[in-house]
């Protein structure tokens, strides 16, 4: 036994030294065109799919808004009914612009773009705040590090997380327009969720292993 826990050991140490990354897994691409879901909001005028996604890819989808009008604007960036219970958390490729149809009679957005990546069921948000640039990044977020909303503080979550695979969960993107004036676009592409890599997974497990043998 003694051999055995010295060589989980031996593993945990060599697998530290190997770079702990999450995989992305992608959930939505948006490249059927079917996958358009539902927005509303001042901030959140109009969208679609469009040509340009990210990286790879052919159509993103986007949202136009105009933050003069003040409030804010809501995209469900998926459907309700989301299963998101073998991920441990999120990511999308965002950028905000504004494109030469924006110029000219509307006022150009003016601000620090800021775009919140929630789940959330009815009210009860779940969220994260990204400040976004004029190109494609990917943003990604683990669930445990989500900010519950009033809703999602009360019951029944008490500011736990949801059940994953709840019916009515859905993926938001929310823009408020306190962040700027004027007009602009956000633009997404590639919702994935994150699912620790077979190296994390084995150090997990090498490490439980190991504190097993030690307790012996
Ligand atoms: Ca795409």
């Amino acid at each position: 036994m003694k051999r055995i826990s010295c060589m989980a050991i031996a593993l945990v140490a060599a697998l530290l030294l190997v770079p702990a990354t999450n995989a992305a897994v992608p959930i939505y691409d948006f490249e059927s065109g079917a996958q358009g879901w539902f927005s509303f909001g001042t901030p959140t005028t109009d969208s679609g799919n469009e040509l340009g996604g990210s990286a790879g890819t052919l159509l993103g989808r986007y949202h136009t808004g105009d933050f003069d009008l003040g409030g804010w604007g809501m995209g469900d960036a998926s459907p309700t009914g989301v299963d998101l219970s073998s991920y441990t958390g999120l990511s999308i490729d965002m950028y905000y612009d504004v494109p030469p149809d924006l110029q000219g009679a509307q006022v150009p957005f003016n601000g620090t773009w800021e775009t919140e990546l929630m789940i959330a069921i009815g009210y009860a948000e779940w969220s994260t705040s990204f400040p976004l640039t004029n190109s494609y990044d990917t943003y990604s977020v683990d669930f445990v590090d989500l900010t519950p909303n009033y809703y999602a503080n009360i019951a029944p979550y008490f500011g736990g997380l949801p059940n994953l695979n709840d019916p009515g969960l859905k993926i938001q993107l929310i823009t408020r327009s306190s962040i700027g004036t004027g007009t602009g676009r956000l633009h997404y592409d590639q919702i994935s969720g994150i699912v620790p890599e077979p190296a994390s997974l084995a150090l997990l497990g090498l490490g439980a292993f190991a504190l097993i043998q030690r307790r012996r």
